[in-house]
């Protein structure tokens, strides 16, 4: 793993949260996003080298509506960058880690990601994440 890409956080109301968001960093989102086949809406702010991805649930199955529904608005997964997301799957799996899913799957900001279960990691959504070039 290379280094922290971003840290996600579930929140209630993304329009509401972009403005509070923008004054507490004192900039606005570079990028929103809507992605369907994980059922978010989200923005992202750039933080130096990491970034800020805000995640609003866009329906009552998605991941980010029942995280809120268990736990609340707050932080929802850590993302690092790695440079072979399909080795760095390999590995992870060999170590004995579980991952959601065998392939790699399309993600918001131009990324190939993949999960790993928070069961697996000392209750800590980890997604790994990889630049589509
Ligand atoms: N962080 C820590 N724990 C989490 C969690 C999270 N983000 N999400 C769920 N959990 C915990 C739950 O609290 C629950 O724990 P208990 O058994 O102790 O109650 C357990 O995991 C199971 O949770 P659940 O609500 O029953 O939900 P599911 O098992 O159906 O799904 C998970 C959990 C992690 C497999 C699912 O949320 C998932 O596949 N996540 C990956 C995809 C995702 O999060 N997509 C949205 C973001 C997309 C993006 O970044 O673009």
């Amino acid at each position: 793993m290379l280094k922290i890409e971003h840290i996600g956080i579930a929140v209630k109301n993304i329009e509401q949260s972009n403005v509070l968001f923008s004054k507490l960093f004192g900039k606005a989102p570079y990028k929103s996003e809507k992605v369907e086949s994980e059922n978010v809406s989200t923005s992202f702010f750039m933080m130096g080298e990491n970034k800020i991805e805000l995640l609003e649930a866009t329906n009552p199955d998605s991941a980010i509506a029942k995280f809120i529904d268990k736990k609340g608005e707050g932080i929802h997964h850590i993302a690092f960058e790695v440079s072979d997301i399909y080795a760095e799957m390999k590995r992870l799996e060999m170590e004995g880690f579980t991952l959601l899913s065998t392939e790699p799957k399309k993600g918001a900001d131009n990324k190939l990601i993949c999960f790993l279960h928070p069961k697996a990691t000392n209750g800590v959504l980890i997604e790994l994440c990889q630049e589509i070039k």
